[in-house]
Parts: C-alpha cells; structure tokens; sequence
C-alpha cells in the first residue's frame, strides 16, 4: 500500500516538472527565403505566428536551438525594429496584431546598437546586431 501511494506521488511530481519546463519554451521556425525586414514580417503574419519575439533567457535558448536545429549558419531578422531617435532607446517588437512593444530584455552584441539599421538580426554567434532594413536576409518565426 504504501508502495503504490508513493509511486503515484512520484508520478505527479513528474507532471508537474514537465508542465514547469514546457511553459518556459517557445517554439520558433527558421525561413532560409532571404526576405527584407517588412516582407519577412509579413511572411512570418500569415504563415506562422509573426516575426520571431524574444522576451527572456529560456525564450532565447529555445531560439537559438531552432537556429541550430536549421543548421544555417546566417545572419537572421528577428521581429525588432526601432522607432527612431536615439539609437539606444526605442526598440520594440513589432507583433502579428501591429502592436508594438518596448523591449525589455536584450541580446545585443557588445558594440551594437550601433546606428546601421532599424531592424534587428540575429547573427551566428547568437547575438543581436541593428541591420539595414532592406537588405535581403533568412529569418526566424514565432511558431
Ligand atoms: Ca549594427
């Protein structure tokens, strides 16, 4: 009897853990199409569930995973994009609704922003780096 009680109690703390685990992971899609920064956005709003958005850590590892799962070993546009004025300031994700917001938690390369695009690439090395928004590039969506 007290076997089988503790195997259930084993059990749901297993339940728990995985709900833990699968809460904090986000699931992205990488586009090897080069796009620019507008049409890889609305790539990513039709198909899938807008431009890739990166709010923590665990956001981000799970990001970098599908870059690794994908094996391109590019630079990549991710859904941040400046509104203007000072370089440091201003930077939001731009959502699938339109709506923007403040980026609050940030990958950038030491160096960067440096003032050489709107638009928010994700390199090889994992790091953020500001980008002409023109430019042609593979992209991440948020799945
Ligand atoms: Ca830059």
């Amino acid at each position: 009897m007290l076997i089988k009680s503790s195997h259930i109690y084993i059990f749901a703390i297993f339940e728990c853990h995985f709900k833990v685990i699968t809460s904090y992971f986000r699931r992205y899609e990488v586009i090897t199409s080069r796009y620019n920064w507008t049409d890889a956005l609305d790539f990513c709003n039709t198909r899938y569930n807008g431009l890739a958005t990166v709010a923590d850590d665990f956001e981000h590892l799970a990001m970098v995973r599908a870059m690794e799962e994908s094996g391109v070993l590019v630079q990549l546009w991710i859904g941040g994009i400046h509104s203007g004025g000072d370089i440091h300031l201003g930077w939001n994700w731009k959502h699938r609704d339109g709506s923007l917001e403040t980026i609050t938690w940030s990958k950038w390369t030491p160096g960067d922003p440096s003032g050489n695009g709107q638009c928010i690439q994700v390199r090889f090395d994992n790091l953020w780096d500001d980008s002409e928004c023109l430019k042609n590039k593979s992209f991440i969506c948020n799945a």
